[in-house]
């Protein structure tokens, strides 16, 4: 870190433009921050309303003009876009752009029906790169390091997104991607990779397989993670921290809105820098949409504000958080998402308390004598969910000491959760692991 002076208003400013990819923007006073995020939302709203029928018919019945969108109360009254957008004007449908003049299409698989497909310009494209380069500097990547990126390549935004962004820093990128875990292990040992990006979970799976294969991952060069794509708890960051001898850092994105690169933790790891320049960021309360106090926890809606092929105007992701626009101590201005708890859709009500997994995960993992591998299976009882929690034995812990650990983690559960659960140890290696977003849900009720 360089000098950090703080001003007379308390506003802390690191002085030291090494410390930043782009100081000009990233340590922004606030004031010029809002002015210019309003100068790109009239653009961005005229964009949709120009060139996306649904846009322009929504913000018609709503009597918004987008020339005349200059405060957050006008904001409030632009409609909001839902997933269910994406998928009712499949594929193209709210594109402001022809399909021709795209340079990269993505899509998220989505569980049930159809895929979301996003568009990209070559604006938009560089602009990722720009971003998600900001994300891994301010993560503690420079250039000339190697970036080890085992997030899956291809429709999914993590692989590419993280790529290009690693190439704009001026680093080193072995383009790994998910799965082939041994192979994964011998070249980040192998090519002296400094940056890991890849899913928390997976960076589990592969701790494991380097620990069963003798290799010590904290005897490599790694010493910066880059971890997103699924909540994670502040549990199983101090596992990663610990198992791999490195800096694990929050990354938090989606598609729809741009990929990897929406939002990252800088090395204070004090919540992740949501980029203000190119989105506008509410939190609101999912049931009567009012804005919920600074602090407070609500679902992040997001604007886009220079995407060309694909503006979303507040789009609601689900996405459960709080923000603080209190200054961070690495002198950024833009505001902090306080870590993603979980998707209101994930939301487990258990006899009336409700639930994210992200909760139950943060009491299971680092607990004695359990690998910090779960998966939570739900069922209908009348009207009550039912929760299991399903944990796995560490290796070498003999059976007799099973309904111990099953009678401890229950008992955690309800003391720090409030809720009761039926806990059930299998053996090592009896979880599945993923290579890419853990499966932490089974969901055994009845589709309504
Ligand atoms: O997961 C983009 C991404 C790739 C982010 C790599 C970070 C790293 P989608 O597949 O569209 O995009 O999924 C987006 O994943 O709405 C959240 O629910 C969840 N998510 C992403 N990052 C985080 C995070 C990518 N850091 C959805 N913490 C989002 C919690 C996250 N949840």
């Amino acid at each position: 870190m360089g000098a950090t002076t703080v001003t007379e208003v308390g506003v802390i400013q690191n002085t030291d433009a090494a410390n930043y990819f782009d100081s000009k923007v990233e340590t922004m006073p606030r004031e010029a921050l809002a002015a210019l995020q309003f100068e790109r939302l009239r653009k961005t709203l005229r964009n949709a309303f120009d060139n996306v029928p649904l846009h322009r018919q929504r913000m018609q019945a709503a009597g918004v003009v987008p020339e005349e969108v200059r405060s957050m109360d006008d904001l409030r009254r632009v409609p909001f876009t839902f997933k269910t957008d994406l998928r009712d004007h499949y594929p193209y449908g709210m594109f402001a752009r022809p399909v021709s003049s795209l340079a990269r299409l993505h899509a998220s698989s989505g569980t049930t029906g159809k895929a979301t497909v996003v568009g990209y310009t070559k604006s938009d494209i560089n602009n990722w790169a720009d971003l998600m380069a900001r994300s891994l500097h301010g993560a503690g990547a420079r250039a000339g390091d190697v970036v080890h990126n085992a997030y899956g390549y291809g429709l999914f935004t993590g692989g590419l997104g993280a790529h290009y962004g690693a190439e704009r820093l001026g680093a080193t990128v072995v383009p790994m991607s998910g799965g082939a875990t041994e192979r994964q292990i011998a070249l980040i040992m192998d090519l002296g990779a400094r940056v890991l990006c890849a899913t928390p979970s997976y960076t589990l799976a592969m701790a494991e397989v380097a620990e069963q294969l003798g290799v010590d991952l904290r005897q490599s060069k790694l010493k910066v993670g880059v971890f997103g794509a699924e909540p994670w708890s502040a549990a199983m960051r101090a596992e990663i921290e610990e198992r791999l001898g490195i800096k694990a850092v929050d990354i938090y994105g989606l598609s729809e809105i741009m990929g990897p690169g929406v939002a990252c933790e800088c090395t204070a790891q004090a919540g992740l820098h949501g980029w203000e320049d190119h989105f506008l960021f509410e939190v609101l309360d999912p049931e009567t949409q009012a804005p919920v106090p600074e602090g407070h926890a609500g679902e992040l809606v997001i604007t886009t504000l220079t995407k060309e092929a694909l503006p979303m105007l507040r789009y609601r992701t689900r996405d459960i958080t709080k923000v603080t626009t209190e200054p961070c101590e690495c002198g950024r201005t833009h505001l902090r998402i306080l870590r993603i708890t979980g998707r209101s859709d994930d939301m487990l009500i258990i006899r009336g308390v409700n639930v994210y997994p992200s909760q139950i995960e943060a009491v299971l993992v680092g607990r004695p004598m359990i690998a910090p591998h779960y998966q939570l299976v739900v069922e209908r009882q009348g009207t009550l969910d039912q929760v299991t929690i399903e944990v796995e034995s560490q290796p070498g812990v003999a059976a007799e000491a099973f309904p111990a650990i099953a009678r401890d983690v229950a008992h955690h559960v309800k003391s720090l959760v409030g809720i009761s659960s039926t806990v059930m140890v299998k053996l090592p290696g009896e979880i599945p692991r993923s290579q890419g977003k853990a499966v932490r849900v089974r969901d055994l009720r009845p589709k309504e």
